[in-house]
């Protein structure tokens, strides 16, 4: 049994591994998260409160960082600011939390000794060409395009001098695009699930041809806990689960699991310098430390987060107005 400090736990994918580690381990779990706009305190409704505490702080701020990581067995850094369409409107808040936050958490690693997995994205890499058969690995070259992903690159790179300089036991793993449920309404997937359900049309970027590559949640947390337990200190490790899709593709089958015609969606603005095409080689983690996916099939898991909001709507109802004036006043 081991008591790991999740920073960001109130969000997406913190709550999803923070639902994981109370159903797969006898680990106990400190959430660190600030609840921003995107931390929602009910995505931890119904866990045990023996096993899992909230403290509400930020990461940027040591003496709230400092006591928590003293008393954790491992760090596990989940809290970002996360969305890139935001980081293209107010760029600021990304610096604060991505850069200056993991620094924070880093320096009090470093203090205490403290086991630190940091969890990173696969935009880090940049993006690839629609008819390019490569995918990222480890050792691709960084070449971040937005304010967001420059950030996430940025505090991955300082996770790196960490251990190189300062001894710290850290593991880095960037994973591609998740789904799930307790995904925020501004992101692709849940967006356009509301907007169905609301009946809203979907609205696409562009032409709708940008490939993203899709895991679940639930499969992103046992790779996580998987690095926890078997990583090498110092080694990146990709996480993704061979799900690449065009947007056009999910949204039509969206739009056919909830039995609409599959052509009922809108082309709106693109987003600027939109990443054309993401893609994960994950035989690393595969072959060195035997993790594999669980969730083979994208169009089972999309109908079960289609059900998940269908049922959840008192969740994601107190965002859904504000997000879609917000993408309204962008032509989005
Ligand atoms: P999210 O926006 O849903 O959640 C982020 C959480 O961090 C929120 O609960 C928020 O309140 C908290 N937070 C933000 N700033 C904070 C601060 N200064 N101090 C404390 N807490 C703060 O994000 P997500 O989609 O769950 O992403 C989680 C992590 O996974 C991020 O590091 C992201 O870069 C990475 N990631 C996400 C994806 C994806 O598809 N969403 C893919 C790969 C990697
Ligand atoms: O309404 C939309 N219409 C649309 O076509 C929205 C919100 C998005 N899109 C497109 C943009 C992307 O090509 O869908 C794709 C996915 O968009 P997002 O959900 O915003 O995700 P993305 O920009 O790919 O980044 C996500 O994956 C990597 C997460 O938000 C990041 O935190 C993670 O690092």
């Amino acid at each position: 049994m081991a008591h790991l400090l999740v920073t960001g736990g109130a969000g997406f994918i913190g709550s999803n591994f923070v639902h994981h580690v109370v159903a797969h381990t006898d680990h106990t779990v400190t959430v660190l998260d600030k609840l921003t706009y995107a931390g929602n305190e009910a995505s931890l409704a119904g866990l045990p409160e023996e096993r899992v505490r909230l403290v509400v702080g930020d990461i940027a701020d040591p003496g709230v960082v400092d006591p928590l990581v003293a008393e954790a067995d491992a760090v596990v850094h989940y809290a970002a600011e996360s969305h890139n369409d935001n980081s293209l409107h107010d760029p600021r808040p990304f610096l604060d939390t991505n850069i200056i936050g993991t620094y924070t958490l880093l320096e009090a690693a470093r203090r205490h000794e403290t086991r630190f997995h940091h969890i990173s994205t696969d935009e880090v890499y940049g993006d690839l060409e629609l008819d390019d058969p490569a995918r990222f690995t480890e050792n691709t070259p960084y070449n971040p395009s937005s304010p967001y992903s420059s950030t996430k690159a940025g505090s991955d790179l300082l996770v790196r001098a960490w251990v190189r300089s300062f001894g710290v036991q850290a593991t880095i793993s960037n994973c591609s695009n998740n789904y799930g449920p307790y995904q925020h309404v501004e992101k692709f997937i849940p967006r356009q699930i509301t907007n169905v359900l609301r009946g809203i049309r979907p609205k696409l970027y562009g032409k709708g041809e940008n490939v993203r590559d899709w895991i679940h949640a639930d499969d992103h947390s046992s790779a996580v806990l998987t690095i926890l337990d078997k990583g090498k200190i110092g080694e990146t490790y990709l996480i993704g689960a061979d799900g690449e899709k065009d947007n056009k593709s999910v949204v039509e089958m969206i739009l056919q699991i909830t039995g609409h015609p599959t052509d009922a969606y809108d082309l709106v603005t693109d987003r600027p310098g939109h990443d054309m095409r993401y893609a994960i080689d994950s035989t690393k983690l595969r072959t060195e430390l035997g993790w594999t996916p669980t969730y083979g099939d994208f169009a089972a898991g999309l109908a079960a987060t289609i059900d998940w909001y269908r049922e959840n709507e008192a969740w994601w109802a107190p965002a859904k107005d504000g997000v879609e004036a917000f993408y309204a006043s962008k032509g989005q």
